[in-house]
């Protein structure tokens, strides 16, 4: 009987022990489950809302990610939200350390030099994509390993340039990510059919642009001019830059001195000091002359890379209709002094008509009068 009564008191015992075993257990499995989802919740946050700043009230990145396609007005864009997410997952580590990241080197160590650059083969968009898998809505990036020196917002003027758009897309992201820059891919495209015109497009991306990030590097781009040396870094100096200096079209050299068309570089300072571009450029040719004339008024000089560095294509195409030489330009070019302080980014008038978020590019349509 007392043999029996011992048996049962150490059975309780056992019992409680393993209760309490257990209990712990489950309680130190639960904190770090907790733990680490919270922290992979956050850390998934910071990174898309550091790059979509306007975004940070949202609650989570997939809220971010539904915004951004709530605002696709068009609803054209297929946006995979999941891929979206997996690609922000990925940034976790990385994120962490932000806290602590370094600037970056002052010459990337990913640049390869000289490149080869045709455009023969042809392309799709999809396939763009899945080369970028880095590049977070809108065309945007930053490096993951370093803090980049300046935020850049590349401009390019566009109307029914698609095929070229996609060679544009497929040479630059790689190299753009290769330069380290924090960056995004504007394209401001025309509507309608009147008379294209490039220089108050360009107005158009630096203020639309300005609306989404704190960037302080503009960079103007036409739409068929690819870089042949990814030394030829996309970014601002202490001078306007111009970045197309050798182009195959005019035999790897500058077509004269004064030329500033193709790709240019400006701060936003510099630029602020221009009042902008012109904007009543109606068609082909002068406001590029128009623009060097403006920063050599205000006491800038352009500055630019080596010919050997500078070499890029454009590819080769017909002129577009609607974009006829405008014979006003010679005569608009000799009054620039006069004009510049009234006609620029402080007179500039225009109506979005759609913002497109691509994977990779933000394009903006809009109404921009007519001549
Ligand atoms: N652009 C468009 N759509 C247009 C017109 C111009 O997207 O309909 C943009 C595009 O980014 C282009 C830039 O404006 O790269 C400059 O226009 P362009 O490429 O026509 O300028 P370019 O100096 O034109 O290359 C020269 C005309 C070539 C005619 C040669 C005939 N042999
Ligand atoms: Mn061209």
């Amino acid at each position: 009987m007392q043999e029996a009564v011992l048996n049962v008191g150490f059975l309780t015992k056992a019992c409680a022990v393993v209760g309490v075993l257990s209990g712990v257990h489950t309680f130190v499995t639960l904190f770090f489950y907790l733990k680490e989802s919270v922290g992979y919740r956050y850390t998934n946050y910071w990174q898309v809302s550091s790059n979509f700043p306007d975004l940070v009230t949202l609650q989570s990145p997939r809220a971010a990610a539904l915004e951004l396609i709530r605002q696709d007005t068009k609803g054209t864009v297929q946006i995979d939200v999941d891929k979206l997410f997996s690609n922000a997952s990925e940034f976790k580590v990385n994120a962490d350390e932000s806290k602590v990241l370094e600037p970056c080197p002052e010459t990337s160590p990913l640049l390869v030099g000289p490149m080869r650059v045709n455009f023969s083969q042809p392309l799709h968009f999809d396939v763009v994509r899945e080369e970028n898998p880095l590049l977070f809505m809108g065309g945007r990036y930053k490096p993951s390993n370093c803090v980049a020196h300046q935020k850049v917002a590349i401009i390019i003027p566009f109307r029914n340039r698609d095929e070229h758009l996609k060679y544009w897309l497929h040479y630059l992201h790689p190299v753009l990510q290769r330069q380290q820059l924090d960056y995004g891919v504007y394209i401001i495209e025309q509507d309608g059919d009147v008379t294209f015109n490039r220089a108050k497009l360009l107005n158009v991306g630096y203020v639309e642009a300005l609306k989404e990030y704190d960037y302080d590097c503009f960079i103007f781009s036409d739409v068929d001019i690819v870089p042949m040396d990814d030394r030829n870094i996309y970014k601002c100096s202490s001078q306007p830059r111009h970045l197309s200096v050798s182009m195959d079209k005019f035999g790897f050299r500058l077509p004269y001195k004064y030329y500033y068309g193709g790709v240019s570089a400006m701060s936003k300072q510099q630029f602020q000091s221009i009042n902008g571009f012109p904007n009543n450029y109606w068609g082909w040719g002068g406001e590029d002359d128009d623009i060097y004339r403006r920063l050599h008024y205000r006491g800038m000089k352009i500055s630019r890379p080596s010919g050997d560095i500078g070499k890029c294509r454009m590819i080769r195409h017909m002129r577009d209709k609607k974009n006829e030489p405008n014979p006003q330009r010679f005569k608009r070019i000799s009054h620039t002094q006069m004009t510049m302080n009234t006609d620029g980014v402080n007179s500039l008038k225009y109506k979005v008509i759609d913002i497109e978020k691509d994977q990779l590019y933000t394009k903006i349509t809009v109404d921009i009068g007519k001549p």
